[in-house]
């Protein structure tokens, strides 16, 4: 048994292309938390297929092109693991342990579920229902103990704190026993002193921790959104990022002198957000340099700038797709340094949970 010791993980479903909402909301927040901690970042392809199995041959690429959009964001594969989760079996067999941790009311409150599952819930995979419970596998199996993500993100990452003091509690005498405990950052008189599991630390922050849709500032960005015009994927080029950004819909008023009086105006607060957090600056430092100007002036504005930030990444994604060998290689390796983390954690799971180890 190691003790618990700070880890990052995270990741991203290759539903589709990456867009500025994953880059804003996750991956560049990720690539300074290399200077900090391990990093451990995975393309969920288990999870891709809980809406749905998408098409074969569009899953394959689509997993090859997140994990070129980490790299060209600058994931270094010699620092960070870089793995496709359905590589590591670990994530599977925990999620089932995690399926009898959780309970249906804790699932039946996620509202993500409710979104995506809409009207036809009774349709709906129970893969898409369990979908919490194997990301609470994806962190814990690694005992991740930081999670960068976007704001969409926050109760499903409640949950798997939720399950981690559950299983820490439920388990609390046969964890000390064994000798497989680590001091509690945090005890409570709820919480055991020793635990097993951390409540790892969600991580929302910057000035974009949820961008909203081009079309609708009160729906978040988001890959599977029918409409492309709604999102600026990683894989645009210049013109079309321009293209989107000039379409995007906005009010008649020229923009506030003042961030107060961005509120009510989603679609004006969503178009500053993104060149905050573009830019590395705060919205009061950009409402401070376009107050008063009306969107014909910031948008081409935000439009350059977005080009100059994302045409790099662009074209490191398109040099690493020439190459999908290479990019298979990383994602090997990945898989294994994954499994050499995940495989002691899960054989401490089954001896804490009483599982005969005949093997
Ligand atoms: N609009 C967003 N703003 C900020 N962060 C976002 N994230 C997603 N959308 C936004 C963050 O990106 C990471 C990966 O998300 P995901 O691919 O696992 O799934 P998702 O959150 O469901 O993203 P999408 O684009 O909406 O995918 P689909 O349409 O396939 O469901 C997470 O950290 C997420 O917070």
């Amino acid at each position: 048994m190691t003790a618990l010791q700070p880890r990052c993980f995270s990741g991203v479903q290759p539903t589709g292309n990456l867009h500025l909402g994953n880059y804003l909301g996750a991956v560049s927040r990720w690539v300074p938390m290399q200077d900090v901690m391990p990093t451990i970042f995975c393309v969920v392809d288990m999870h891709a297929i809980t809406a749905g199995f998408p098409n074969a041959t569009e899953l394959t690429n689509a997993t090859r092109e997140v994990t070129a959009a980490f790299i060209a964001a600058g994931i270094d594969p010699k620092r960070s693991v870089i793995f496709n989760q359905s590589q590591v079996k670990e994530h599977a067999e925990l999620a089932w342990i995690f399926n009898c941790v959780a309970r249906m009311g804790w699932l039946n409150r996620m509202t993500q579920f409710k979104d995506k599952a809409g009207k036809n819930s009774e349709n709906a995979s129970v893969g898409l229902f369990a979908y919490p419970n194997l990301m609470a596998a994806d962190i814990l199996a690694y005992r991740a103990t930081h999670v960068p993500v976007g704001d969409d993100q926050k109760q499903h990452l409640e949950l798997t704190r939720d399950i981690a003091q559950k299983f820490n509690n439920d388990f609390a005498e046969r964890i000390l026993e064994l000798g497989l405990g680590s001091p509690n950052p945090v005890p409570s008189p709820e919480s055991p002193e020793q635990i097993y599991l951390p409540l790892p630390e969600p991580m929302i922050a910057g000035p974009a921790p949820r961008v909203m849709s081009l079309r609708d500032g009160t729906k978040k960005m988001s890959k599977s959104d029918p409409s492309d015009l709604s999102r600026i994927n990683l894989a645009d080029d210049a013109d079309m990022i321009a293209k989107k950004i000039k379409k995007a819909k906005t009010d008649p008023e020229p923009l506030p002198g003042e961030l107060e009086g961005l509120k009510g105006r989603p679609e004006a607060e969503n178009l500053v957000a993104i060149y905050a957090a573009l830019a590395g600056k705060t919205k009061d430092a950009i409402i401070a340099e376009f107050g008063g100007q009306p969107f014909s002036v910031f948008k081409p504005a935000l439009a350059e700038l977005a080009v100059e930030r994302l045409a790099p990444l662009n074209a490191e994604m398109a040099r690493l797709m020439a190459d999908p060998a290479e990019i298979d290689a990383v994602l090997k390796n990945g898989a294994e340094q994954a499994s050499a983390i995940a495989e002691p954690v899960l054989r401490d799971m089954r001896k804490i949970i009483g599982f005969l180890d005949v093997r």
